[in-house]
């Protein structure tokens, strides 16, 4: 591919993410999103149709289709597997969505299958890509932290807070034996590995679901909608899956930490917060605030630095599109995240630890295998 070559990609799957992905796309000038695969070729041309998409078509004709180099994969974890191994069988490169299949061993084996083909590959853990996420870890690999004492984190959302709150991600079948920890603990998982450069050695887990049936809607709803039914709209079902998880955190180097991840914290929309305690400083950032950074002092006065280029370190002012003052938000972290992997597309070659690829993939899945394995055994599980 030549280094003027338009990329062209292909969205699989249009619920919450995939409209995200493709907003993003469009924001990288030498990116063409050219086609649209949905669940039926109908609502593949009516989707394509609403989001302006030229070429709409099933999964598998999609990819025939020689003109697409690039396949993103949004739809929901079940199908993460099996496509993304369709995928690079016939040699498209693969950005897929977290977790980046249901099963540790299926995660190797489309790593292997991506190193084999030397394709690009990659797992949408957007949140790397907040600017001040990288500045803690610019920060902390210049020293700044000193040595790590310990990490808090959290990821807090009230989206599926009431019994008539329903998604696939409810299903194991759909969306594998955890959900909270798969769906938003591999996130902070992700991020704190990514930010401390610490690796963890061994989780204590404990579950909870507070609903244990909830009201399925008898028609399909999209995520976040919220939408309330009528009764009879309803069947009532048994839940197996976690609504709350908190984990106790141990590290190869003895540091410890611990995470809670909740999705029926009433209030909490979509909050990742996490406090990093060092031997010279404490840093503390959160989703919601994602243009905020507060450092903590013991012998001075506490920081709060705020998004902006010129302030930034080099690391983190890659990841900034806008001056001090002027807000980025999640639809930026897509759009940062894409600009490193379709440069990595364009040089033709992999760019390993640059941005997350199918081995940041299965690490979370390895991880996240341990928790539900420690949540099962009520007991401390070595990773
Ligand atoms: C739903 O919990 C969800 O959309 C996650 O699937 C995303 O990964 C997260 O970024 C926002 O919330």
């Amino acid at each position: 591919m030549k280094k003027t070559d338009t990329i062209n990609a292909a969205i699989v799957g249009t619920g919450f993410i995939g409209p995200a992905h493709l907003e993003a796309l469009r924001r990288i000038p030498y990116v063409q999103v050219l086609g649209l695969c949905e669940a039926s070729p109908e609502l593949a041309a009516e989707k394509a149709a609403q989001l302006g998409i030229p070429r709409a078509y099933s999964f598998e004709e999609m990819l025939q289709d020689p003109d697409i180099h690039v396949v993103h994969i949004c739809t929901p974890n079940f199908l993460h597997y099996p496509q993304s191994k369709a995928a690079l069988l016939a040699g498209k490169h693969v950005i897929c969505e977290k977790p980046l299949a249901n099963r540790a061993e299926e995660a190797e084996e489309l790593l292997a299958l991506a190193k084999e083909k030397g394709l690009i590959h990659a797992v949408h853990f957007n949140l790397r890509y907040y600017p001040m996420v990288r500045q803690m870890k610019a920060l902390r690999e210049k020293g700044e932290l000193g040595e790590i004492f310990a990490v808090l984190g959290s990821y807090l959302q009230d989206w599926l807070f009431l019994q008539t709150d329903y998604n696939w991600r409810l299903e194991p079948d759909k969306s594998g034996d955890s959900r909270a920890i798969a769906d938003i603990g591999s996130h902070l998982l992700d991020i704190t590995e990514y930010v401390t450069g610490l690796s963890l050695s061994e989780v204590m887990a404990d579950f909870s679901t507070v609903h244990k049936t909830r009201y399925k809607p008898l028609k399909a709803i999209e995520t976040y909608s919220g939408k309330t039914l009528q009764p009879e709209d309803y069947e009532e079902v048994p839940i197996h899956t976690e609504d709350h998880a908190t984990v106790l955190l141990r590290f190869t180097n003895g540091t410890k930490g611990s995470v809670t991840v909740s999705q029926v914290h009433a209030g909490r929309k979509n909050r990742l917060n996490i406090e990093i305690a060092g031997s010279k400083a404490n840093l503390e950032w959160n989703s919601e605030r994602p243009n905020e950074l507060w450092i903590g002092k013991r012998e001075t006065a506490n920081g709060h630095l705020l998004k902006d280029p010129a302030l930034a370190e080099p690391a983190a002012g890659q990841l900034i599109s806008f001056p001090g003052g002027h807000n980025e938000g999640f639809p930026d972290t897509s759009k940062q995240l894409f600009k490193e992997v379709y440069a990595a597309i364009r040089e033709g070659k992999p760019q390993e630890g640059q941005y997350p690829d199918f081995a940041a993939g299965l690490r979370e899945l390895i991880i996240c295998e341990k928790i539900v394995e420690s949540a099962k055994k009520d007991a401390w599980v070595r990773i």
